[in-house]
C-alpha cells in the first residue's frame, strides 16, 4: 500500500468531526447535532466504511481462505471503532452533540451469518488473523434470513426470519460475478464483502456470495418457504430445516454454491498476481471450517484437470497441499454424510472426481471406516477432508485426543502427522475491550495496557492477589455490570433481577449434551428446598440463553420446562424472593455482550467427551466468572491454568463416558430409582404444578426421555451436580475468597486470546509470513 493512502487514512481521522458533519448533511440534509440515534449510526457507518477502504490492507506471498458456512460477527460499529483506534475521539465528538455512543451502538441490527460455537470462533479469528498482519479473507454466503430470530409464544419456541440487512449496512456490493453450475442449471452469484479491521493494524475482507435472483417474498409463515426453488430460496436461510429430502437438498446446492464461488474466486486471485497454479500451496491455504465447505476439494481438482490441463494425479496433489480441516464436534448428527444420489441430482459434475478420491483410498486401504463412500452410498464428507487434506485439527486437547484415541482413529493410525491440535480462542477486543470498559480501564490502570495486543501480559494481574484496592474494585465492577444487566432484562424481558443476587448463567445452543435439562433439574431441586423451609443464604438468580434447532424436537421441550419453571418461581410469593429464572428470548451475540461480564458463575456442564472446546468458558473467565464444569472441552485447560481452588469441576470423566457408550451400560432409570432427590426433581417434570402452567405433551416427552433414553446422560451426573454447585454458591459468601477467585481467572485468561490460537494455526499450518 502506498504512502498516498495512509495519508489518506490519517487525513479522515483528523478531520473526523468534519466529515461527519459533511456526510450528515449529504445523507440527512442535517447537522450531526439533529441527526436522531438511527441517522447517526448510518452517518457513522458510511464514515468508518471509509476510513476502512483507504486502510492498508495486509500483504503478503500467502494467503488463507478461510471458507466458513457460518460466520456469527456480532454487530460491527463498537468493534471496529476500536480497532480503527478512533473509539475515543468519536465517543467526545458526539458528547458534544448531545449524543451516546452506546445508544447508537443499540440501534445496529445484528447480522444474521451464523449458528453457534463455530461461527463464532471463525469470526475472532477473522479478528485476530488481521490483527496480527496477516493476509487472510473469510468466505460464506449472504444470508438474507440467516439464523430465525427466536420469539417465545405460550411458553414455546416459535422461529420468525430474521430479516437483519438494511439499506445502508456494513456489506458491500462489488462488482465480482461467477457463474455456478448445478448440471445444466446455471445461477449467477454476487459478491459482497464486508471489511475487517485489525486492532492497530491493516484490513482483510469477509467475502460473502448472494444470487441475485434470491426472493424474500417467498417467505411465508414464519420460516417457511418453497424449497425447491433454487434460484429464489438459495441463500435465504442458514442451515435450512433438513429433515425432509428437499431441505436436504438445499443444503447441497448452498455448500457447492459457496465452494463453487470460493474456488472460482481464489483461482481469479492466483491469475491476478500472476502465480504458478501448479505451486498454489506456496500462495494459498484453504482452511476447511467442520464439513460444510468440503467440496471444494472435488471442486478444485475437478476445475484443475477440466480448465487447466493437470493429470488427476498432479491436481489431487497439489489441492492435497492447500486444504487443511478443522473438526469442530464428534456429535455423529454433524458429521455430513450425503447419500451419492444427492449429489448426483445436485452437482452431477463432482460425482466422477468424488468417485475416483473413493477408488483410489479403497485401493490403498481395506478398513470399511475409512472410505469415502460406505456401502449404503453415501459420502462420508469429513474422510475427503482427511484423505485429500493436509491437516486434520481438533479445537481444545481433550477433543483432539478423542480423536486420535477413538473418533477418527483408524485415520490417525494411517495418518498420525496430519493429526493437530488448536485450542480455541476468542478476540479480547471484543470480549473484554468493547463489552467491559470499565473493566478493560481498571486493568490498564492496574497493569498497563499491554494485554490488549499481548493478552499474556495479564498475568501481570496475580501480582495483585493481596492487594485490597484491587479486590474490591473487581467486585465492584462486576456488580455494575450485573446493575446494567439487571435494567436491560427489565426491559427487555419485563422480569425483574436482584444484583445482588448470585447470578448463575448458561448461555448456549440448546443440545442434550450440553446439559441445561440438568439444570433445570437444579433448579427443580432448589425451589421444592425451598418450599421446604431450606431457604439459601443469598438469592439465586438462574439465567438461560439458547436457540433450539426447530426440527430439534425434545430441545424445544427443554426450553418449555425452563419457560414453565420461570412461570411458576418468579410468581411464587413463598420462592421468588430467594431465587428467579429467566430465560432471555432470542440469545444472540449482542445479548452476550451483556450477559458475559455480568456473570458471578459460568455453566459449562456438558457431558464430559461431548463438548469439542467450548468458547463461551473463556469469554466468562476473562470477564471475572467462576466456572461450574465437567472436565470436557476447554475446561480442562481452564482448571490446569486456574488450579484447582479457582473451578468447581464435578462429573463422570470422559474415558468413563466413552466406556458408557462402548458398554451399552447407561440406564438413566436405575439413577432414578435409586435417589429420592433426582426422583422427586424428575417427576416434578409430569407433576401438577407443571402441568397447570405447561403442556402436557412437551412435559411428557421429556419426561419419558430423561427416564428411558437419556442419551447425554443427565442423570449420570445430576448428584454430584447438586453438591458441587451448593458448594460454590456456599463459598461466594466468603467474599475475599470468590474475589481472589475472580482475580485469578482474569489473569489466566490470556491463552485464550485467539492471537494465540492463530499463532498456532500459523506456525503449524498456514506458514504465512
Ligand atoms: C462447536 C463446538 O460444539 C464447540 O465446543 C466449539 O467450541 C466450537 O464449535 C468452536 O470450535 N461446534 C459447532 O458449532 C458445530 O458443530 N456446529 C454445527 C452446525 C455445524
Amino acid at each position: 500500500m502506498t504512502k498516498q493512502t495512509n495519508l489518506q487514512k490519517d487525513v479522515l481521522v483528523l478531520n473526523l468531526e468534519q466529515q461527519l458533519e459533511e456526510i450528515a448533511g449529504q445523507m440527512f440534509g442535517k447537522t450531526v447535532a439533529e441527526l436522531s440515534d438511527q441517522e447517526t449510526y448510518y452517518v457513522i457507518l458510511v464514515y468508518v466504511k471509509r476510513l476502512m477502504e483507504v486502510s492498508d490492507a495486509n500483504e503478503g506471498e500467502k494467503k488463507v481462505y478461510y471458507i466458513s458456512a457460518e460466520f456469527l460477527i456480532g454487530k460491527l460499529l463498537s468493534n471496529n471503532l476500536i480497532n480503527l483506534k478512533i473509539y475515543r475521539k468519536l465517543d467526545e465528538f458526539l458528547k458534544s452533540k448531545g449524543k451516546d455512543l452506546a445508544m447508537i451502538e443499540e440501534v445496529e441490527p445484528e447480522p444474521s451469518l451464523g449458528n453457534g460455537g463455530l461461527g463464532r470462533l471463525a469470526a475472532c479469528f477473522l479478528d485476530s488473523i488481521t490483527t496480527m498482519g496477516f493476509l487472510g479473507d473469510g468466505i460464506g454466503l449472504n444470508y438474507h434470513f440467516g439464523l430465525f430470530k427466536q420469539v417465545f409464544k405460550d411458553r414455546l419456541q416459535n422461529a420468525e426470519k430474521n430479516d437483519w440487512i438494511e439499506e445502508n449496512s456494513w456489506l458491500t456490493k462489488t462488482d465480482v460475478t461467477f457463474d455456478v453450475y448445478f448440471g445444466d442449471q446455471k445461477v449467477v452469484s454476487r459478491l459482497y464483502d464486508i471489511d475487517v479491521a485489525g486492532y492497530d493494524s491493516g484490513v482483510n475482507k469477509l467475502h460473502l456470495f448472494d444470487i441475485e435472483t434470491v426472493d424474500e417474498s417467498i417467505v411465508k409463515d414464519g420460516i417457511d418457504f418453497d424449497k425447491e426453488d433454487i434460484e429464489k430460496n438459495l441463500t435465504l436461510f442458514l442451515y435450512p430445516d433438513d429433515s425432509d429430502e428437499a431441505g436436504r437438498l438445499l443444503r447441497i446446492y448452498q455448500q457447492y454454491f459457496m465452494v463453487s464461488n470460493a474456488a472460482q474466486l481464489i483461482l481469479r486471485e492466483m491469475k491476478e498476481k500472476k502465480y504458478d497454479l501448479r505451486k498454489m500451496y506456496e500462495h494459498a491455504v484453504i482452511q476447511i471450517n467442520d464439513t460444510h465447505p468440503t467440496m471444494v476439494i472435488p471442486e478444485l481438482i475437478r476445475i484443475l484437470v477440466e480448465e487447466k490441463a493437470f493429470t488427476m494425479d498432479e491436481a489431487i496433489e497439489v489441492v492435497r497441499k492447500t486444504c487443511a480441516y478443522t473438526n469442530h464436534t464428534i456429535l455423529a448428527e454433524a458429521l455430513e454424510k450425503w447419500p451419492l444420489a444427492y449429489l448426483e441430482k445436485v452437482v452431477p459434475q463432482l460425482v466422477p472426481y468424488i468417485k475416483e478420491l473413493d477408488k483410489r483410498v479403497a485401493k490403498e486401504y481395506e478398513d470399511p471406516k475409512v472410505q469415502i463412500i460406505d456401502e449404503d452410498d453415501r459420502v462420508h464428507m469429513a474422510h475427503i477432508d482427511i484423505h485429500y487434506g493436509f491437516s486434520v485439527n481438533g479445537v481444545a486437547a481433550i477433543h483432539t485426543e478423542i480423536l486420535k484415541d477413538s473418533e477418527l482413529n483408524a485415520f490417525y493410525k494411517i495418518y498420525p502427522e496430519k493429526f493437530n491440535n488448536k485450542t480455541n480462542g476468542i478476540t479480547f477486543r471484543r470480549w473484554l475491550i468493547s463489552c467491559n470498559r470499565e473493566l478493560t480501564h481498571f486493568l490498564a490502570d492496574t497493569i498497563g495496557d499491554g494485554f490488549k495486543k499481548d493478552a499474556d501480559k495479564l498475568e501481570k494481574l496475580l501480582d495483585h492477589q493481596e492487594d485490597q484496592s484491587v479486590l474490591d474494585r473487581l467486585e465492584e465492577i462486576k456488580m455494575n455490570r450485573k446493575k446494567d444487566l439487571a435494567a436491560y432484562v427489565q426491559k427487555a424481558e419485563g422480569i425483574t433481577l436482584d444484583p445482588e443476587s448470585i447470578f448463575d448463567i448458561q448461555i448456549k445452543r440448546l443440545h442434550e449434551y450440553k446439559r441445561q435439562q440438568m439444570n433445570a433439574l437444579y433448579i427443580i431441586h432448589k425451589y421444592l428446598e425451598i418450599k421446604d423451609g431450606k431457604k439459601p443464604v443469598r438469592p439465586l438468580t438462574f439465567i438461560f440463553g439458547a436457540k433450539a434447532a426447530p426440527a430439534y424436537v425434545i430441545a424445544q421441550d427443554i426450553i418449555h420446562l425452563i419457560l414453565v419453571l420461570q412461570e411458576i418461581i418468579n410468581n411464587d410469593p413463598d420462592v421468588s424472593p430467594y431465587m428467579k429464572v429467566v430465560m432471555v428470548e432470542n440469545y444472540n451475540v449482542s445479548y452476550a455482550e451483556k450477559l458475559i461480564p455480568a456473570c458471578d458463575i459460568s455453566e459449562q456442564i456438558s457431558l464430559a467427551s461431548k463438548e469439542a472446546s467450548g468458547t463461551g468458558n473463556m469469554k466468562f473467565m476473562l470477564n471475572g466468572a467462576v466456572t461450574l464444569g465437567t472436565s470436557d472441552g476447554a475446561n480442562v485447560e481452564i482448571h490446569e491454568l486456574v488450579g484447582d481452588d479457582n473451578i468447581y469441576i464435578f462429573g463422570e470423566k470422559s474415558e468413563a463416558v466413552i466406556a458408557h457408550y462402548e458398554k451399552a451400560d447407561y440406564v438413566s432409570k436405575d439413577y432414578y430409582e435409586k435417589s429420592p432427590v433426582i426422583k422427586e426433581a424428575v417427576d416434578f417434570i409430569v407433576g401438577k404444578q407443571a402441568l397447570a402452567v405447561g403442556h402436557k405433551e412437551n412435559l411428557e416427552r421429556l419426561y419419558k426421555e430423561l427416564l428411558n433414553k437419556d442419551w447425554f446422560m443427565t442423570l449420570l451426573d445430576l448428584e454430584e451436580y447438586i453438591a458441587v454447585k451448593d458448594k460454590a454458591f456456599a463459598d461466594y459468601e466468603d467474599r475475599q475468597k470468590w474475589k481472589k477467585m475472580m482475580l485469578v481467572n482474569i489473569a489466566k485468561a490470556g491463552f485464550f486470546s485467539s492471537d494465540r490460537t492463530i499463532a498456532e494455526y500459523n506456525r503449524d499450518i498456514w506458514k504465512l509470513k
